[in-house]
């Protein structure tokens, strides 16, 4: 596999970082929190901070290398990076502990909305290029309420990354909304998803989150995954990945992103492809 000389982590971070800030007030969401709250998060969090300062006797050397790193993070773009690997699982654990329907798991830095609309009465193909490398997956499934209502009116978007690991619009060689697209479900909330199943995804290794991973001897893989969004008016936005069994990842995502519930159980056709069967419930709002 080549891979692009200009699928740099600085690269991908600034796109990830643009599509997070863009047409937002980057305080839009933290306006409304009362002072007693942000009062109370702030001071539990830098206490953790100092907990750790004082317990492990933390040397000018090190305080100065974290402040060097962090600046460095903001420079290659990888906030969105490194919230999303290191912290975004533990708000989606608090966010959804409450559902009764299908398990989700963290959004990651590479959802862009409004995937163009692949499906008729269900039934699409994702977008991809001619030779597109992968072995080919039929997806069948059904959308769902926790009570049993099929929820016809409801939208499956599905992203994913290449053969190479890498995701459309974070790299530069593929077309903008390669393996990104938006199933409407057919008739009993069914939908029938053509796809290529995608290769275990290293993070960017060459910027400052690589540089942690380095420095502690930790590895960047992330298990092959599957992104979807599952909506329907009236019900909780479903935010998920789905895996692959087999996986060497799957135990140790770098992004402590899997779960039991959301391996995959494909089936070889037979003619080199794959077929698989997994829908979602939704909970009411
Ligand atoms: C990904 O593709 C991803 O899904 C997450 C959570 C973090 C980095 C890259
Ligand atoms: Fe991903």
């Amino acid at each position: 596999t080549t891979i692009p000389t200009e699928a740099t982590a600085a690269a991908a971070g600034a796109n990830a970082t643009a599509h997070f800030a863009s047409d937002k007030d980057p305080y839009a969401a933290v306006k409304d929190v009362p002072p007693a709250r942000v009062d109370k998060l702030a001071r539990r969090v830098l206490a953790a901070v100092h907990d750790t300062i004082r317990e492990e006797k933390v040397t000018y050397d090190e305080y100065n290398a974290l402040k060097a790193w962090l600046i460095q993070v903001g420079k290659d773009g990888e906030w969105p990076l490194f919230l999303d690997v290191w912290v975004e699982h533990v708000v989606e654990e608090v966010a959804t502990e409450h559902r009764e329907g299908s398990k989700g798991t963290i959004e990651g830095p590479y959802y862009v909305p409004n995937a163009p609309e692949c499906a008729e009465n269900g039934v699409g193909t994702i977008p991809m290029r001619e030779d597109e490398a992968g072995t080919k997956l039929t997806w069948t499934g059904t959308v769902t309420a926790t009570d049993g209502t099929p929820l016809e009116n409801a939208k499956v978007e599905v992203w994913h990354a290449d053969n190479d690991g890498y995701y459309s619009q974070f790299e530069p060689s593929q077309p903008q909304w390669n393996l990104r697209g938006t199933f409407s479900v057919g008739e009993g909330g069914r939908f029938e998803i053509h796809t290529i199943q995608p290769a275990p995804y290293q993070i960017p290794t060459d910027g400052a989150c690589g540089k942690l991973i380095a420095a502690a001897g930790w590895h960047a893989w992330r298990p092959a995954h599957i992104h979807v969004k599952v909506s329907a008016p009236g019900y909780e936005l479903l935010t998920v990945q789905l895996y692959f069994p087999g996986d060497e990842h799957n135990d140790d995502d770098i992004a402590s992103a899997v779960k039991p519930e959301l391996i995959l159980d494909p089936k070889p056709a037979g003619d080199g492809t794959a077929t698989v069967d997994y829908g979602f419930v939704l909970d009411p709002v």
